[in-house]
């Protein structure tokens, strides 16, 4: 498998398969600024973000789970078409799956680029009964862009939860922030789904924290002091902001390495609420960028 999407996509050094963890494919992408990530077909899973001047930027756990059915613990899970718990399993099913390579290239801009698809079958019909096509496409370049498009492909309307899952490498839970959702109202999932309006200019984590921001800006920003080192998350026509850490509760988790919560943060971008629409042949498209600074 490897050896086939090498001939048919690897670029010199800027787009290379390999054989991953547990046998999984995965493939490096290169920049010429020294950048470069990792992901695996099995979710279109990005599993490494390194820039030369900072090292690696996402958070896995040392317990990740290659095993099939089983979500990647950390990098940044694709979920969809559902958030969280609900009819579906939790976070939907699309990082559960092999997603297909359809495209890679370098850009004129030199951004390095690999495109991934998710079409529907008979496996994902059983559950969830809607014909639909998920393009991912992830950009390198000193920024890491992802961009999608879901395109309605049934000819009954189409009604779906997605996002993007980061997790952030940080120095400690307890020295980092997030700025920029000052007095928007959040979802405070340890709190009995309480719906609140944040105080703070600064959201600090001192316990498990888990809120579902609305409609919120599209820049926020991770601030981690003790690596010198912050990130902008921008998002395009991603309605929420999603701040998540475990906490102790990551002991219960058997793919979190001991104290792995101390090292993470998930900073996600995604439409929860409301649900997004499409009727058929319609396309919704959507996009991240992750920006790290001194
Ligand atoms: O994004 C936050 C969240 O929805 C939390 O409620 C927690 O469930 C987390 O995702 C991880 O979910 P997972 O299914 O990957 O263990």
């Amino acid at each position: 498998m490897k050896d086939k999407l090498n001939s048919s996509y690897s670029i010199d050094n800027a787009v290379i398969f390999e054989v991953g963890n547990n046998d999984f494919v995965k493939f490096k992408l290169n920049h010429h600024s020294g950048s470069s990530c990792e992901a695996y077909l099995y979710g279109a899973h990005i599993t490494s973000w390194i820039v030369p001047e900072f090292g690696e930027l996402l958070f896995m756990s040392n317990k990740a789970e290659f095993q099939d059915g089983k979500a990647i613990r950390g990098g940044i899970p694709v979920i969809f078409p559902q958030f969280g718990g609900g009819e579906l399993p939790s976070h939907g099913f699309a990082r559960n799956r092999e997603w297909q390579v359809v495209e890679s290239g370098i850009k004129e801009n030199k951004d390095v680029f690999m495109a991934l698809e998710l079409e529907h079958n008979a496996d994902t019909h059983a559950i969830w009964p809607y014909k639909f096509k998920f393009r991912l496409e992830i950009n390198l370049s000193e920024k890491l862009c992802i961009r999608i498009n879901i395109k309605n492909i049934d000819d009954k309307q189409l009604s779906f939860q997605q996002a993007l899952h980061t997790y952030f490498k940080i120095s400690d839970i307890s020295d980092v922030s997030v700025s920029g959702l000052k007095d928007i109202r959040y979802i405070d999932k340890v709190n009995n789904n309480n719906e609140v309006t944040e105080q703070q200019s600064e959201v600090k984590f001192t316990t498990a924290f888990d809120r579902v921001y609305l409609s919120t800006p599209d820049t926020v920003r991770l601030d981690d002091p003790g690596l010198n080192r912050k990130f902008i998350v921008q998002k395009q026509n991603m309605a929420d902001s999603i701040l998540w850490n475990p906490w102790e509760s990551s002991k219960n988790m058997k793919d979190m390495h001991e104290n792995a919560y101390q090292e993470m943060i998930c900073v996600e971008c995604g439409n929860v609420v409301p649900k997004v629409e499409l009727k058929p042949g319609e396309n919704f498209s959507a996009e991240q960028q992750l920006i790290v600074q001194k």
